[in-house]
């Protein structure tokens, strides 16, 4: 019999699914719904519900449950052997949280298939609204915990990272300083995988170490709830957390509603789930300690695994539990495309081949001439005010500005990473600008390392499909090795491997320092 396995991504607007069959080595399955176009009656926008201060994020643990009833609705409609899944597992936006009441234990232990998700879900909420990730209004929150944990340095070495507006251990406090009442009717903090995990379980699941280092909240190093953390957020919190557990741990069978109302399999297993970052690791395939994936997005992330926790003194980075075992660093570039399409834009090139062509017409290093392309406010290295500036680099000289916005996010890449102290022998490239041939020499040259594409889509849920794989088999006593288990899911690119040039990259090394100084004069004048 076919072992299937389905994976779910419950994302800031979509949620998605995955299922594998294992012994194929073949995704038989993907289906994404949008939230803002499947469930209108929620009215948000791009996921998010209007708000009039433009720092508060806020989604819908309701919209949530109801994609997921409505994503099992067109899986039986798309004839998807639910009666075959031998486990389920799935990840979440991170850092998002819910606020649950003593009543949810009896519901979820009682969902009526008669009933929608959102019927039976009446009474759970404390808080009707979530916190989501683009939540940034917690910056005197961020400054109280920190104060408390003893600066950046403490606060990244202690829970993985520095205090971020998004991440849950603020916006925790941010509730209980303003609505203490309903802080105390809260029985139950979820995140949103954890969320998604206890409506599939019928009870309250675990928050993993990869979603839960997110928080602010949990022991890096001894993966428990790190009390100082919890004391410095809000009082009586231990009680309102759940446990932390494993990725992919088996929580218990599917909940009877799934089984009535779609025909899952009724000894499909659920297991916990984790965040997206950390799910895609899985998709990405990065098993193994010192293994590093760049995805190029709207905005640019570093992922690396490691088997030693070291944390960022500076607290740009993150490190998270990898679900793979050990540690994943996570570092978030704001300015990725978005700087790159500026660039594009501002010399009116009409695509990237006639980008890289005036690119070309310059020798790497560009002569010296650096640009910081933050048009947005940046992330790494913080920077509050947006803008670019110009070192020895002309404005008017296209052809240099287009190698250095490429030159400039490869140096910050390679600049911020070094906390890692990992050596890759290659690194993988995902994400829209990867197929971009002279990007990918500029990072490989860079950092000294061979670099190659590799193009898998929704990793994240892959990730968990191949996560709830492991947690079953694990289950059963036949724990699978992650590189087997992944090896014919995330397969790079064939022929899109690209070597690094020695010579550009001795130019590299010198041009990091100065690259180093430009940063540093920026953020002073800042
Ligand atoms: C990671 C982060 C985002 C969300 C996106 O720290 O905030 O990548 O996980 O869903």
């Amino acid at each position: 019999m076919a072992k299937l396995f389905l994976g779910l991504d419950s994302s800031t607007q979509s949620l998605s699914a995955v299922v594998i069959d294992l012994d194929a080595q073949k995704v038989i399955y993907e289906k994404s719904l949008n939230f803002d176009q499947s469930l209108p009656q929620f009215k948000t926008k791009h996921g998010l519900l209007p708000d009039r201060d433009p720092l508060v994020k806020h989604s819908s643990p309701l919209l949530w449950a109801a994609a997921l009833d409505l994503l099992f609705a067109q899986m039986k409609k798309d004839k998807v052997t639910l009666g075959k899944i031998l486990a389920i597992s799935g990840s979440g936006q991170q850092h998002g949280s819910v606020y649950l009441t003593e009543k949810t234990t009896a519901t979820l232990a009682a969902l009526d298939p008669k009933k929608s998700l959102v019927e039976n879900l009446d009474g759970v909420f404390a808080r009707k609204t979530s916190p989501i990730w683009m939540d940034s209004s917690t910056a005197k929150e961020c400054a109280e915990i920190r104060k408390k944990l003893g600066g950046i340095k403490f606060t990244a070495s202690r829970t993985g990272s520095d205090t971020f507006e998004r991440f849950t251990g603020p916006q925790i406090r941010k509730f209980y300083k303003t609505e203490p009442k309903a802080y105390e009717k809260t029985a139950h903090i979820a995140l949103v995988s954890s969320f998604m995990a206890s409506l599939l379980a019928g009870k309250i699941a675990p928050i993993d170490f990869g979603d839960g280092a997110g928080m602010n909240l949990m022991d890096i190093r001894r993966k428990n709830w790190n009390h100082d953390a919890l004391k410095a957020t809000a009082p009586s919190l231990v009680k309102k957390l759940p446990l932390l557990a494993d990725s992919g741990k088996v929580v218990g069978p599917v909940s009877s509603y799934f089984v009535s109302k779609y025909g899952v399999n009724p000894e499909a297993l659920a297991t916990v789930w984790t965040g997206d970052n950390p799910a895609s690791v899985i998709g990405l395939g990065l098993t193994k300690p010192g293994q590093v994936a760049i995805s190029l997005g709207t905005s640019d992330t570093f992922f690396g695994t490691m088997e030693v926790c070291h944390t960022d003194e500076n607290g740009e980075g993150h490190v998270f539990g990898s679900p793979t075992g050990g540690y994943m660093t996570l570092i978030c570039f704001k300015n990725g495309s978005l700087a790159r399409e500026k660039i594009r834009g501002q010399y009116g090139l009409k695509d990237w081949n006639a980008f890289g062509k005036l690119l070309a017409q310059t020798p790497p290093g560009n002569n010296g001439g650096v640009l910081l392309p933050w048009f947005e406010p940046e992330i790494v290295p913080r920077s509050n005010k947006p803008g670019a500036h110009r070192f020895d680099l002309d404005e008017k000289d296209a052809a240099a500005n287009c190698r250095a916005v490429f030159e400039a996010q490869a140096l910050s890449m390679r600049l911020h990473s070094q906390w890692m102290a990992v050596a890759p022998e290659k690194i993988l490239v995902t994400g829209g600008a990867s197929n971009n041939p002279q990007l990918l020499q500029v990072i490989a040259d860079v950092m000294h390392c061979r670099v190659q594409r590799i193009e898998v889509s929704k990793s994240a849920a892959l990730g968990a499909a191949l996560q709830a794989a492991h947690g079953c088999l694990t289950a059963a006593g036949k724990a699978p090795k992650w590189d087997k288990l992944v090896a014919g899911f995330t397969k790079p690119v064939a022929g899109s491997e690209i070597q690094p040039d020695k010579k550009a990259a001795k130019i590299y090394d010198k041009l990091l320092e100065k690259y180093a100084a430009c940063e540093s004069d920026a953020l002073d004048g800042v």
